[in-house]
């Protein structure tokens, strides 16, 4: 299994940008709704997201849990093991709760996680709620930064070319080595940024 793992704030546009790599592998393998799993790691009661996902036909696990203690990870890795187990599928995708520290789901993945050949993890930025997210919430919205191999600064059609350079220098100052790359989830990600996110797994 080749996991991909999407973290960023509440509301950043996670499940936005997984339906866009959804289609994009769907796209270029017709074969691969069998062969993809989404888990969502649902903080709420009501997985909505899982809704968007289940109604274009992919194949969704739902997590739920009242907070993002220590429970959870454990949730999520018994789900993982039992999809390694019964489906063994080419790709999971897993939308972490907008409030989960990344290193710490996947330090615990790496540790216990069966049958996973590779990991890859994409953080999603909030740029219209950047500076709001970053002074209220800073160690949370670094360390969810600093763990991405690929950052997707997402609504860039909602802020200006001043607060979106402001918002990238500081991502490339959190974490120098990921691929930055500012998109709009709501118009389009590009084919080639899940070319590089999906190739790496391969
Ligand atoms: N204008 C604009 N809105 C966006 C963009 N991406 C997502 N949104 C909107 O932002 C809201 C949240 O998007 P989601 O994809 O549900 O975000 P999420 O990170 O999955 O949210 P949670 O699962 O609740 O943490 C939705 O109303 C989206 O339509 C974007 O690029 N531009
Ligand atoms: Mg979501």
């Amino acid at each position: 299994m080749n996991l991909i793992i999407f973290g960023g704030f509440l509301g950043s546009g996670k499940t936005s940008v997984i339906l866009s790599l959804a289609h994009f592998l769907v796209e270029s393998d017709d074969s691969i709704k069998s062969n993809l799993v989404i888990i969502e790691n649902e903080v709420g009661e009501i997985g909505i997201d899982d809704k968007v996902l289940k109604s274009d036909g992919y194949s969704v696990r739902e997590l739920f849990a009242g907070c993002i203690c220590c429970q959870l990870t454990s949730d999520l890795i018994t789900t993982l093991n039992d999809i390694n187990e019964k489906i063994n599928p080419k790709w999971v995708i897993i939308e972490t709760t907008g409030l989960a520290y990344p290193s710490k789901i996947l330090g615990n993945i790496n540790k216990y996680g069966r049958g996973i050949e590779s990991i890859r993890t994409v953080t999603v930025v909030d740029a219209e709620r950047w500076e709001e997210l970053s002074t209220i919430t800073p160690v949370l919205v670094e360390n969810q930064v600093s763990q991405g191999d690929t950052i997707l600064i997402n609504k860039v059609d909602l802020v200006t070319d001043t607060e979106l350079n402001q918002v990238e220098n500081r991502v490339k100052e959190l974490n120098s080595k990921a691929n930055i790359h500012k998109v709009s989830a709501n118009i389009e990600v590009k084919d080639c940024i899940w070319e590089e996110v999906t190739k790496i797994c391969e």
